[in-house]
């Protein structure tokens, strides 16, 4: 039997299937979770989320002095080492967002204003989710070139680190790359890929993902780049993942999507792709390996799959 997935961009109110992991009100080893205060404004911020239903306007938040200081942190360390480090695709699409979309240390920006760089330029849009979801759902939406993008920010007590995914890691770490066409593309299709597909593959597509869109290297002019977003939004980790301590292994697919991986520390294994164009090639060849009793084709005048 296959598993149910969506046909519209509507029925993506319907993939909001949360994992409790790392939530501030459950996990005592959370930075947020002896902080009242912090607690209260993270469920407010999920409330929004919760709330939002597909077509509508995208959330404002109004965010604290204290939580654009920590953006502020976060912003200044990292922009300083992205141009050593960062894949140039990255480089080019902050650029842009900094000179069109207010990108910059002093604010914040709102996924409304993002959301509408992201139409023109690939057309990805975001909506808001309250936190970790489940792979499924998460790789559902980008089939149909959504993000689901988280909106709070990490505790001020730990700046320079996450263990889940927050407004840091959303916007400077994948919103860049969802401006290249030929990325945006890439991670359209491994969300084609997962619809209805079971949960082995699932699984399998979930650790391409984890290898590739957040913790992948590509090499670029003779040198080793960064394009993986948990990397690019991470001081410690960017650095360490070029440092040649790590192993490296080069991307491939059936090899990557069995790789052992956790969230708890830095990657002991990164894998290298020759280029995009060779990643999405290799992508597009394992994906067609999946059996699915069904294919499935994007409309982009309607925002909705045929399934044929
Ligand atoms: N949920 C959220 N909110 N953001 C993510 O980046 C994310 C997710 N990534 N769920 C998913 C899981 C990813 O690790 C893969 C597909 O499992
Ligand atoms: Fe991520």
């Amino acid at each position: 039997k296959v598993p149910w997935f969506p046909r519209k961009i509507r029925d993506l109110d319907k993939c909001q299937l949360l994992v409790t992991k790392y939530d501030p009100d459950i996990d005592q080893d959370h930075p947020g979770f002896s902080d009242p205060e912090y607690r209260k404004r993270r469920c407010f911020i999920a409330e929004l989320a919760a709330n939002y239903k597909e077509g509508e306007q995208l959330p404002r938040v109004e965010y604290t002095q204290e939580e654009v200081a920590t953006w502020r942190q976060v912003y200044q360390n990292l922009r300083s080492i992205y141009p050593d480090r960062a894949c140039k695709q990255f480089l080019d699409g902050l650029e842009q967002l900094e000179r069109e979309c207010g990108y910059g240390e002093d604010s914040i920006p709102q996924l409304r204003d993002v959301s509408a760089f992201l139409k023109e330029k690939t057309g990805f849009q975001l909506r808001p989710v309250a936190g970790l979801l489940s792979a499924r759902d998460f790789l559902a939406s980008l089939a149909f070139r959504m993000f689901q993008c988280t909106q709070y920010i990490r505790h001020a007590s730990a700046p320079m680190h996450s263990p889940e995914p927050d407004c840091c890691h959303e916007l400077l770490g994948h919103i860049p790359m969802l401006a290249d066409k030929e990325f945006a593309q890439f991670s359209q299709e491994i969300g084609l890929a997962s619809l209805g597909a079971s949960d082995e593959d699932i699984e399998r597509l979930s650790t391409l993902y984890w290898f590739t869109v957040e913790f992948g290297l590509c090499k670029q002019d003779g040198t080793v780049k960064a394009y993986g977003a948990g990397l690019l939004s991470s001081y410690g980790e960017l650095i360490y993942a070029l440092s040649n301590k790590p192993e490296y292994k080069p991307f491939n697919p059936e090899e990557t999507a069995v790789q052992p991986h956790q969230d708890q520390t830095f990657q002991p294994v990164y894998f290298v792709s020759e280029s995009f164009e060779d990643a999405k090639l290799k992508m597009r060849h394992y994906s067609s390996s999946i059996q699915r009793p069904f294919q499935v084709r994007y409309d982009p005048f309607t925002c909705s799959l045929e399934v044929l």
